[in-house]
């Protein structure tokens, strides 16, 4: 799927857009998967807007934009347990991340027609620290998704600038990092971004009449430990491919070593 100059271009540029990981067949099953839940969790009690607030929009305009989006999805349906271990992510993480991989969590973000939520940007970091930043997301696209319906935008390079101060509720400061400054990375469904969680990103409203349907993963090497028990949930530990080179009890309150 990816040769060492894609290995290569992700390591410095801190993201990689590979195209047709999942064929349509997969794709139409995750489609199908993601409006399963989002119509279970509609009859239930755990339904929510999970659109971020902030500062970035005027709180009239935030107030009308809606983003679908839910944890642990591959804990609902099994289209997304295949999806997290399919033979093609497999092949890509390990040239990405190395020979171990393990999931730490997954989540759709659904963004509807006309009324779909932005991503003021921000990294990835702040939300699950750990110690040798080797996390990554894997954007799965079940939707083609263009700038029109609010496709994510990455900062090229921005991974080695470390660390960065988020504001408020976790995005960094909109006057400084507007989501204008990033490079819009259009893709189809089937296709995979891949960025580091200290690769700036964001993406913009969705104001087309077509939905934006992702499924994004996180993975880890599993030697590189977390460094505050934060965000510690159902979905994390799964090993996708090699091993687990520390063997200790998997328990959410032990995850710091
Ligand atoms: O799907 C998107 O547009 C961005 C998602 C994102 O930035 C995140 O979940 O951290």
């Amino acid at each position: 799927m990816i040769n060492h100059v894609d290995a290569e271009f992700y390591k410095e540029n801190g993201y990689l857009l590979v195209k047709n990981v999942f064929s349509p067949v997969e794709v139409e099953e995750m489609k199908e998967a993601v409006e399963r839940i989002i119509h279970k969790a509609a009859k239930s009690k755990f339904d929510s807007n999970s659109a971020w607030g902030g500062d970035y929009l005027p709180p009239e305009e935030l107030k009308k934009l809606v983003l679908k989006g839910f944890h642990d999805v591959h804990y609902h349906e099994a289209a997304f347990t295949r999806a997290i271990v399919h033979p093609n992510m497999v092949e890509i993480l390990s040239q990405l991340i190395g020979p171990n991989v393990q999931v730490h969590h997954s989540k759709m973000l659904v963004k509807p027609p006309e009324r779909g939520a932005a991503f003021p940007m921000h990294q990835d970091y702040p939300y699950f620290p750990h110690e040798q930043h080797s996390m990554l997301a894997a954007s799965i696209h079940i939707d083609n998704a263009t700038l029109e319906n609010g496709c994510i935008q990455v900062v090229p390079g921005s991974h080695k600038e470390g660390t960065l101060p988020h504001v408020g509720s976790y995005y960094l400061d909109h006057r400084e990092y507007p989501i204008s400054m990033g490079t819009p990375c259009e893709a189809e469904a089937g296709d995979v971004l891949f960025f580091n969680y200290l690769t700036i990103h964001g993406s913009d409203r969705n104001e087309s009449d077509r939905p934006r349907r992702n499924v994004l993963v996180q993975y880890r090497d599993p030697s590189d430990p977390p460094t505050k028990n934060v965000h510690v949930n159902w979905g994390q530990g799964l090993m996708v491919c090699g091993e687990n080179p520390v063997y200790k009890p998997y328990l959410p309150d032990q995850m710091i070593n």
